[in-house]
């Protein structure tokens, strides 16, 4: 499919041109996009030379298929690049994440990662200049027994609709995270000042993480429907 195609094209221009020559410590994250990253790192003739750091369970079992070498974020606190995919990006390359329910361990490898690439099709870049808005929201990793007040503060805040992520056919009840807690995601409608929603949020007790990555990427690849590829930053 175009997607498809978009999704490999951007991953593969952003690992051949971004990859460190002397990469020791690499990051992989989560969702669909960043299966092309795993596999195009997995073509490179040096992979015994590095070792690849999860952003939660899919995000290993990539690493192990592709034939690379696992580590922990505990072994390594610090990474030369780290890859991963994103639902929503701005012209600032802010990002919303979290679609994948796996935004704690992507944030906290993209924290500590000297640099950071954003992999993504068209369908990601965020369409006006009025603010990132994804049409799911913005999700929240909340410790499970403060849902209820943190739903409460999150309208406080002005979420037109904030809702536990249930799962559906897949799961009778929330969706539990690889890190055991809950999702929220609360939708504000298009975010004007990113960086100030994302403390207030994340000042609420009870309240993991927030999707709102902010100012972290430092570059985004888009793969175009026309099959060329856009990078932002
Ligand atoms: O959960 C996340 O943040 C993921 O990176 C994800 O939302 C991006 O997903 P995709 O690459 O499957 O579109």
């Amino acid at each position: 499919s175009l997607v498809e195609k978009a999704k490999k094209a951007a991953a593969y221009n952003a690992v051949d041109e971004n990859f460190p020559a002397n990469a020791k410590v690499v990051g992989i994250g989560s969702g669909s996009t960043v299966v092309y990253v795993a596999e195009r790192i997995g073509q490179l003739a040096n992979k015994e030379s590095f070792v690849c750091i999860p952003t939660g369970f899919q995000s290993k079992q990539l690493i192990i298929d592709n034939g690379l070498k696992l580590g922990t974020i505990e072994q390594y606190p610090s990474l030369d690049i780290a890859f991963d995919g994103a639902d929503e990006v701005d012209s600032q390359l802010n990002l919303i994440k979290g679609g994948g329910a796996c935004l704690f361990q992507e944030k906290l490898v993209a924290s500590v990662a000297k640099e950071f690439v954003v992999v993504a099709d068209y369908r990601k870049k965020s369409p006006s200049n009025l603010g990132i808005q994804w049409t799911q929201g913005v999700p929240i990793e909340i410790v499970p027994n403060s849902y209820a007040t943190v739903l409460k503060s999150l309208y406080a805040l002005g979420a037109k609709n904030a809702q536990l992520r249930q799962g559906g056919s897949a799961k009778a009840g929330p969706i539990i995270t690889d890190n055991n807690n809950f999702l929220i995601d609360a939708d504000f409608g298009a975010i004007e000042n990113v960086a100030q929603l994302h403390q207030q949020i994340k000042a609420l007790v009870g309240v993991v993480e927030t999707g709102l990555f902010v100012g972290m990427a430092k570059k985004a690849y888009f793969g175009e429907e026309s099959g060329e590829v856009l990078v932002w930053g």
